[in-house]
Formats: structure tokens, sequence, C-alpha cells
């Protein structure tokens, strides 16, 4: 899916609620302009291992760390629930599981959340939770809002820089390319490269590079 033509793409850095968190990653979203679906792609590390709530909320503001993110974002007015289910928040992505190093990959195809159109989730926030999304099931009076997934351990918001949409007719074929970088004990993603290349009869150039 990534390489088709008119695929929007965006990426989304995580990084920790609080100074000396570990929790860092990157996120990549590639929606299919011709299903809807939305595919997420990514790793977060520097989590405990096991279950933690997975979601978009409505606030791309992180001035006040993860907590300036608002509620799920919920253009529907609906109640928190699964990602399988109807009735869930947009931004209810579930749950992303570590592994004992605290790792966890993500694979994750989506048909509610969508890169464009009025209800876009570009521009909001991605969040990280302490603890597991019951997916509206739990039984706690916050099941129904939160999933009762906890603190707020890590987030993200979209950089618009990093956001585009392939060219259907250009004959040259446009790839990006992202690498992260590190604080010096290699805890924390401090910033990313990106470089944007065009490529035409097999020559390669390289049209743009930036660090942020
Ligand atoms: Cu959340
Ligand atoms: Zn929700």
């Amino acid at each position: 899916m990534a390489g088709k033509p008119g695929s929007l793409k965006g990426v989304a850095l995580i990084s920790g609620g609080g100074a000396d968190s570990a929790v860092a990653g990157a996120l990549h979203f590639v929606q299919d302009p011709s299903s809807g679906y939305t595919e997420v792609r990514g790793r977060v590390s520097g989590l405990a291992p096991g279950l933690h709530g997975f979601h978009i909320h409505a606030f791309g503001d992180t001035t006040n760390g993860c907590n300036s993110t608002g509620p799920h974002f919920n253009p529907h007015n609906k109640s928190h629930g699964a990602p399988v289910d109807d009735e869930r928040h947009v931004g209810d992505l579930g749950n992303i599981q570590a592994n004992k190093d605290g790792v966890a990959e993500i694979f994750i195809k989506d048909l509610q959340i969508s890169l464009r159109g009025p209800h876009s989730i570009l521009g909001r926030a991605v969040v990280v939770h302490a603890d597991s999304d019951d997916l509206g099931k739990g039984g706690h009076e916050l099941s129904k809002s939160t999933g009762n997934a906890g603190a707020r351990i890590g987030c993200g918001k979209w950089q618009t820089l990093y956001l585009f949409s392939t060219l259907s007719k250009c004959t040259h074929k446009v790839s990006l390319e992202f690498s992260r970088l590190f604080n010096k004990k290699n805890t924390r993603a401090v910033g990313v490269h990106v470089g944007i290349a065009a490529r035409r009869q097999g020559n390669s150039d390289i049209v743009e590079d930036h660090t942020f």
C-alpha cells in the first residue's frame, strides 16, 4: 500500500509525558485512497511489558505534556469501545502489546481513522497509556469514556512537514527516508532526519534534506 499513487501518509513521533520518561517511538500512517483503510505501523519502546491503551486524542496540543491532548477523538458522539465495534470513538485503536523488553511492534489496519476529510486525525495526537484499555467492557465508571487505561505515558502529534500525498501524475518517483535522532543515553528520540528523494530514469537526487 505504501507506494500506491494518491496514498496519504503521516508520521507521528512519540515521546514520554515526563522529563525522565523513556517512552519513545515513531508511527507511520498510510491511507489507501481507494479502500479508505489506514495502516498504522511502527514501534514504541520504554514501556512496561503487557497491554497499553492506544488512542487518537482530540487535540494535537502537547504543551502540558500528554494531558493537553484532550479526550479520545469522538466526532460522532459515541461511547468508548473496541476497534471492531460500531459503538466506538473514532480514536479507539485498542491496545498495543509490549514484549518483555518493553517494545511494542505496531501493525493496525483501521477503517474509521482517516487522514483526510472533515474528521481527519491529522493534527491530533497519538497517546499511549500506562494500563490496558478494557475496550468499554470492564464495568469501571471510566470504561465507557476512556477504557480505564490509566495515565498517559507517551504521546505525539503529527508534524505537517511529514505529510504528503504521492503525486499520481508525476513521472518522478518520490520517496522519503526517515531516521530518528536520539539523546546521548540513547533512551529518548529527540528528533528526526528526513530526506526527500525524487527519482527519474534511474537517477536519484536528494531534493530536500531536513532535520527536526
Ligand atoms: Cu487515550
Ligand atoms: Zn475511546
